[in-house]
């Protein structure tokens, strides 16, 4: 029986496609380094159906590529080497919300702002967020432990997973933590599948912590002189009050966003950097509060002039100023690095990268912007639209080796929150020493003996 019947067997139907728009459209994810070439798409609705793929997979030696919103943007979920894409787009049912343990058991391929919407009907917040929640999956953001905007408050992905089912690689289904939120009986799987781009198994479901919900919240975006300033005025806020976001961007980023997307510059000073800050604002104290320190700040000439949000509304565009850039920039294809050093070290790290770049890139131009509450800087050069893209990624990706030595002199990370994926498998050792690269093999050996899943992606 050929594979494709095979597979016919497992699913339901309409659950096994394999026409040429089928396989365009779900063996790629955001990245467009690499032609989709699956062979075969299909759409599980139960753990037992990728439980009865993965044993029919190692049989045949097939190769398996889970794909969640495919908003992935390190090629994590592309398949360009006739491999099975394993689509969460119809197990995407809620299955249980407990308003006791305030948390939400659901299917993996549930979008992000399915959930965040779920937790705020029932008066309470998943706190996970990023321009792509709109069409990214759960099983997704896990499988990449997400970051986003609101780290420097609630942190990442990782934080809110109360529990995990998966199949491994071996095709065994196992069922992690079981929601709990105290469970000291040795080694906590559910962590290495967090994080694991689909490595080691599928996530077919997911117990979902949600927080209490901020009564009330403001932004602030300040003008900035420079980096070393933004660092101070990160200290003061952070020392002033509860921050649930701290973000940056430069000036040109800025730009583009008042001439692509028509959006207000926010301050009359302008300046080379903007802070964007987010604070819980329930009482008086807290607004003062801010005043006092961006009245300190101004004192200090590290500030050149600021906004606050007065409503919901106005934080809310203000937040657009920094949540649109990937989305605006995306029609420039620009050269991603998505990098982290911890907090302190930014300054020196933005500088050393800034230079090379400015050196080998005097003719592009390069947007900086990111989540300093995190260390994690979005290093993108915008091509020319005259250049050929694959000219324009061959010239940028020359000076890949540089930046990637700065971030490891400085022991931080080449993917701070993207994955590795393809794009940056061949870059692992600038952040991952060879003993602990020989460890994850290690790991990856137990849970995928015959390395079906997800093949080529994150290792090599
Ligand atoms: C961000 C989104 C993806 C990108 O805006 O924080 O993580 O780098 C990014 O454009
Ligand atoms: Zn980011």
């Amino acid at each position: 029986m050929d594979i494709l019947d095979s597979l016919k067997k497992i699913f339901d139907d309409n659950c096994v496609l394999n026409d040429s728009e089928s396989l365009q459209t779900f063996g790629k994810d955001w990245t467009k380094t690499h032609q989709p070439d699956p062979l075969a798409i299909v759409f599980p609705k139960s753990t037992e159906q990728i439980q009865a793929l993965v044993k029919f997979a190692n049989q045949e030696s097939l190769s398996l590529v889970p794909s969640g919103g495919r908003t992935g943007l390190s090629g994590g979920a592309v398949a360009a080497n006739k491999e099975i894409v394993v689509a969460f787009d119809k197990m995407n049912q809620v299955l249980e919300f407990n308003s006791v343990d305030r948390s939400v058991k659901c299917q993996s391929g549930v979008i992000t702002k399915q959930l965040q919407d779920l937790a705020t009907e029932n008066k309470l917040f998943y706190p996970v967020d990023f321009a792509s929640s709109g069409s990214s999956q759960i099983g997704g953001n896990i499988s990449t432990n997400a970051g986003g905007i609101k780290v420097v408050g609630y942190g990442l992905t990782r934080n809110w997973v109360l529990g995990l089912t998966v199949v491994t690689g071996a095709g065994e289904i196992l069922k992690l933590n079981h929601g709990l939120v105290k469970n000291a009986t040795g080694y906590d799987l559910r962590h290495l599948f967090i994080g694991a781009e689909g490595t080691l198994g599928f996530i077919t479901e997911a117990t979902m912590k949600l927080a209490r919900a901020p009564q009330n919240f403001s932004v602030m975006v300040l003008a900035v002189t420079d980096i070393p300033a933004l660092m101070k005025v990160f200290e003061a806020f952070q020392n002033a009050l509860d921050l649930s976001a701290f973000e940056f961007f430069s000036d040109l980023t800025l730009h583009y966003m008042h001439t692509d997307k028509g959006y207000a510059k926010p301050t009359e000073q302008e300046a080379p950097f903007y802070a964007l800050l987010e604070f819980d604002n329930d009482n008086e104290q807290r607004e003062a509060k801010a005043l006092e320190t961006f009245e300190y700040c101004m004192e200090q000439g590290w500030v050149v002039d600021g906004v606050m949000s007065q409503s919901i509304e106005q934080a809310k565009t203000l937040w657009k100023l920094r949540e649109d850039v990937s989305e605006t920039i995306s029609a420039y294809t620009p050269y991603k690095n998505d990098l982290s050093v911890t907090i302190s070290k930014v300054p020196d790290f933005l500088d050393a990268v800034d230079e090379i770049v400015t050196k080998n890139y005097s003719e592009f131009e390069v947007l900086w912007y990111g989540h300093i509450g995190d260390g994690n800087l979005h290093l993108n050069i915008l091509k020319p639209a005259d250049m050929d893209a694959g000219e324009f990624n061959q010239k940028c990706s020359v000076v890949n080796h540089q930046v990637f030595e700065v971030t490891q002199k400085l022991e931080g990370s080449i993917s701070a929150e993207h994955g590795v994926g393809l794009l940056k498998r061949d870059y692992l050792e600038y952040s991952r020493s060879p003993e602990e690269i020989a460890y994850m093999n290690a790991v990856k050996a137990v849970f995928d003996p015959n390395g079906i899943m997800n093949p080529g992606k994150m290792l090599k």
